[in-house]
Order: structure tokens, then sequence, then C-alpha cells
């Protein structure tokens, strides 16, 4: 018995640090911005940028809003940038520019 409770406290221990690592991981390299998408024009264009977006590798979330005319992309700056999104958008039709950056 004792062994088994040392054993899962090991296996508890070890969880942590794993989620510690990956969390740091992430936090390293994430980047949330806010693209400025005014070409939008009907309830229908923020999906077409949205499927644009989330296509990019390396993209984790896209949240289009047609009323505001913004795109808030969360991405791995690892793998993709600032500049390949705002591509990614112009290729589906709309122009974007950065509007700001999420700061943690
Ligand atoms: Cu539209």
């Amino acid at each position: 018995m004792k062994t088994l409770v040392s054993a899962q406290a090991k296996k508890l221990i070890l969880a942590s640090i794993l989620a510690f690592a990956f969390a740091d991981a992430a936090f390293a390299a994430v980047r949330t911005v806010t693209l400025s998408v005014p070409g939008m024009y009907c309830a229908v264009c923020p999906i077409t940028v949205k499927k644009a977006l989330v296509k990019v590798p390396g993209v984790s979330k896209a949240v289009v809003s047609f009323e505001k005319k913004e795109a808030v992309v969360t991405f791995d700056d690892a793998k993709t940038s600032v500049k390949a999104l705002e591509d990614a958008t112009f290729e589906a039709g709309y122009e974007s520019t950065v509007k700001g950056e999420k700061t943690k």
C-alpha cells in the first residue's frame, strides 16, 4: 500500500512538472494579435477570413468579428508570422493590417 501511494505521488509530481514545461513552452512562442479587416461587408466574410487564417500552419485560434471588422488571431510565432497572417487574408480577398497585440 505504501509503495502504491508513493508511485501515485511520483506520477502526480511528474505530471505537474510536465504541465509546467508545456505551459512554459507555449507561453514563449504563442502570440495573439488583432488584425483590422476593413473589407468585410457581410456576415459571410468573417467565415472566409477565419478559414483563411486557421489554414496557416501555426495558427491555433482565429476569432473574426464582422461588427468590429477585426480578427483576433492566436498563433505560434516559431511557425508563422504576422506577415503570413496578413498574406493569408489578402489571398482570401481581404486586406488586413495589425491593429495591436495582446501582451500577457
Ligand atoms: Cu461577405
